[in-house]
């Protein structure tokens, strides 16, 4: 299959009402009819005539037929016609250099003129990059764009762009806020469930190309041949898609389920057990795709139970799976609680020495940032600080601290901040991944997906999982574009209504950030759920597990010192970093109470006092969300009304908790400030021991 010059042509010579009902279900490939009479001749030429070059009957030559016939019925009222004409050598000539600027999952799309005929050329280098092709073009034409002139050529940087589920066996979903696991583990392996193949066609519509089907907090269980054979069946569904399935590996699982009294990476019995385990997958699924692995970390096993390094276990798997190209993902999101070391400091302690030590086919997956998934947080310093070891960018889809599935907020400019910040004076944390030093590289999106009805909860939610695709694809992409096409396809082409989805998405992220954690305060919320504010939480027996170990209030102000006077966590980062963020006085202020313990009376760069800034962003975060319902109001009459009424209430409850954010972290940080609201300011409808008093012991997500 590879390298093989296969193509598609589509013949072109030369569509109702704004918005959308749905019930979200179809996503961003509902294809709805489009309504620009101009172009829509051309569109509906481009479906009489369509030439595949393919002879095969190739699964996914006829998944691309069956969406260009779904898409065609659906937005032009056509049914396409695929002809057998040949076509003119001459013509693919003409794409010949379009070809060869692509890579094995990449795609050119280009109009040619022949016999004055407009001919649309669709050519990659295997079944799935023209599936990918074919969405490309299908979203162009949801984006109106002029088909007499397309001309893209496109290719993914990182080789690996996968999502992470955090699913368990009984169908819960770790940090999901939008109903079961859609893997319904009792009727596999005999029953396909439809949203089986709708997800791997939503994924593969966005270029992803793998999916880790289970919790990271892993059950051996799933290692078993029972369980085997329904993730067999799952990846007979996710193959023709172009999407690799892979599973977790619980360290423990050769005592679990393989009778043996240790799980010692360096002991010969393991090393066997795991390699007849991997013959045993590989028979079944000759194109699984690895295993990811927690180790050692919040109460999982790991090689350290043993003395081993967490290059010892990775490298004992990964030679399991070598003879078949598998890959294992070690995870550095690792931190205990008898190092008294700064919980952002641990990662990099522990990896940063075992670069060179892992085995090609490991690679290193690294959160975002330092802590946590935090609304905001700087870049993990572990970027670019391995340089032979490939490394696999980790960001959180599901919004575990972002208000879960009741805020709309669009993770689009937080991904883009992330990747585009420096990580030394020449290269980007994505520069970073798309050069991967060590061969390799990827990105990993924990997934937001459940059994509701619109797939993530909140009808905004969905817009996560897209953005994290197309700049899985391209880290290029500006999250603005992105947000665009998702609303063009998701909602309506309504100008007035496009734009003011736009304005709302794209202020949602820097809102929420004001509502919860400005200025650089992190991890302030409530115990285990991490639903709503808790600064003042100080219960849980391990200290980097409470928020006041994060904000460090006292009577003189406010922030965690990682400079050189404290943790000194400032000095992993390449020193034209550090150089951002090491004085108080110019570090940039989003990042400021995550390098310093500054003072009440601080004065920001804007003039006003830490103190009364602080009240600012909070009652701009709210204020922000008053604007976003503000605007949502607005486009009443051009959104469907279900959908309208239905975001109308989120955004209700949104602006409960904003206020809720603001009254409770200002009232408690105001015991430590001793200083007042500035003038004008709202004052709390509660006490602070109302707020303390709140509890919520069924909050989702947070079960087993
Ligand atoms: C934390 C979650 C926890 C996950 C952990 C992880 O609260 O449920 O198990 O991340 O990434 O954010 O392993």
């Amino acid at each position: 299959m590879k390298n093989k010059f296969i193509y598609i042509v589509l013949f072109l010579i030369a569509a109702s009402k704004f918005s959308y009902a749905a019930d979200g279900y179809d996503l961003w490939l509902g294809y709805h009819k489009i309504n620009n009479p101009s172009l829509n001749t051309h569109y509906k030429k481009i479906f009489s005539s369509i030439y595949f070059n393919n002879k095969q009957k190739n699964a996914t030559i006829k998944i691309i037929k069956n969406e260009l016939s779904l898409a065609a019925k659906s937005m032009f009222e056509v049914n396409p016609v695929f002809t057998n004409d040949n076509i003119n050598a001459s013509l693919l000539f003409r794409i010949d250099e379009n070809y060869k600027a692509i890579n094995e999952d990449g795609y050119a799309i280009k109009t040619l003129v022949n016999n004055s005929k407009n001919q649309i050329v669709i050519t990659a280098k295997n079944e799935v990059g023209l599936l990918y092709g074919c969405f490309a073009l299908l979203r162009s034409m949801q984006m109106q764009e002029n088909p007499s002139t397309l001309n893209i050529i496109s290719s993914p940087s990182l080789k690996i762009r996968m999502l992470n589920h955090w699913d368990n066996i009984n169908r819960t979903v770790e940090r999901g806020y939008a109903g079961n696991s859609i893997f319904n583990w009792h009727t596999l392996p005999d029953y396909i469930d439809k949203r089986y193949i709708d997800y791997a066609k939503a994924n593969a519509s966005i270029g992803i190309n793998g999916t880790v089907v289970t919790n990271v907090n892993a059950n051996a269980l799933f290692l078993t041949p029972a369980y085997l054979d329904k993730v067999k069946a799952l990846a007979e569904v996710f193959r023709p898609y172009g999407i690799k399935i892979y599973l977790t590996a619980r360290f423990s699982a050769p005592i679990e389920i393989g009778n043996l009294t240790t799980a010692d990476p360096l002991d010969t019995k393991v090393k066997k057990w795991w390699a007849d385990k991997a013959k045993e997958i590989y028979d079944l699924i000759p194109d699984f795709g690895g295993f990811l692995v927690k180790a050692n970390s919040e109460g999982q096993p790991g090689p350290q139970n043993y003395n081993r390094s967490h290059a010892d276990g990775a490298n004992m798997i990964a030679d399991a799976v070598a003879p078949y190209h598998g890959i294992v993902i070690w995870r550095a999101f690792v931190y205990s609680n008898e190092t008294p070391e700064d919980r952002f400091k641990q990662a990099f302690t522990e990896f940063k020495p075992l670069d060179g030590k892992f085995n090609k086919n490991v690679l290193v997956q690294i959160k975002n940032g330092p802590i946590d998934f935090q609304p905001r947080e700087p870049f993990h310093p572990l970027f670019g600080a391995m340089t032979k070891t490939p490394e696999v960018l980790e960001f959180q889809i599901t919004q575990e601290y972002l208000g879960q599935s009741t805020h709309l907020v669009y993770e689009g400019p937080m991904f883009q901040e992330v990747l585009e910040s420096k990580i030394n004076a020449t290269q980007s944390v994505m520069e970073f991944l798309e050069n991967p030093v060590a061969g390799l590289s990827g990105m990993s999106g924990v997934a937001n997906i459940g059994t509701d009805i619109n797939w993530c909860g909140h009808p905004f939610a969905q817009a996560n999982w897209y953005a994290f695709g197309r700049l899985a694809w391209n880290p290029h992409n500006s999250a603005k574009d992105i947000a665009n096409e998702w609303i063009q396809q998701t909602w309506s082409q309504d100008k007035k209504a496009v734009d003011t989805i736009q304005n709302i998405m794209m202020a949602s992220y820097e809102n929420m950030v004001k509502y919860m954690t400005p200025i650089g305060l992190h991890h302030i919320m409530g115990n285990g759920h991490h639903y709503g504010p808790m600064p003042w939480g100080n219960t849980l027996n391990r200290a980097d597990w409470n928020p006041v170990y994060y904000h460090k209030s006292d009577a003189y102000g406010i922030g965690f010192d990682r400079t050189a006077t404290g943790s000194n966590a400032i000095a992993q980062f390449d020193p034209f970093v550090q150089n951002q963020w090491k004085d108080s006085s110019t570090c940039d202020e989003k990042f400021l109470l995550w390098f310093h313990h500054v003072s009440w009376n601080h004065k920001m760069k804007n003039g006003n006092s830490l103190w009364n800034e602080l009240c600012y962003q909070y009652n701009e975060g709210v204020m922000g969300v008053r604007q976003m319902q503000k605007q949502w109001k607005q486009i009443e009459t051009s959104i469907d009304q279900d959908q309208h009424h239905q975001v109308s209430q989120l955004l209700a409850i949104q602006l409960k908790d904003a206020i809720w954010w603001r009254d409770a972290c200002l009232q408690y940080f105001q015991t430590f400030s001793n200083q007042p609201l500035p003038k004008g300011y709202p004052l709390p409808a509660h006490d602070l021991k109302y707020y303390q008093s709140l509890n919520f012991p069924y909050a989702p997500g947070n079960g087993k």
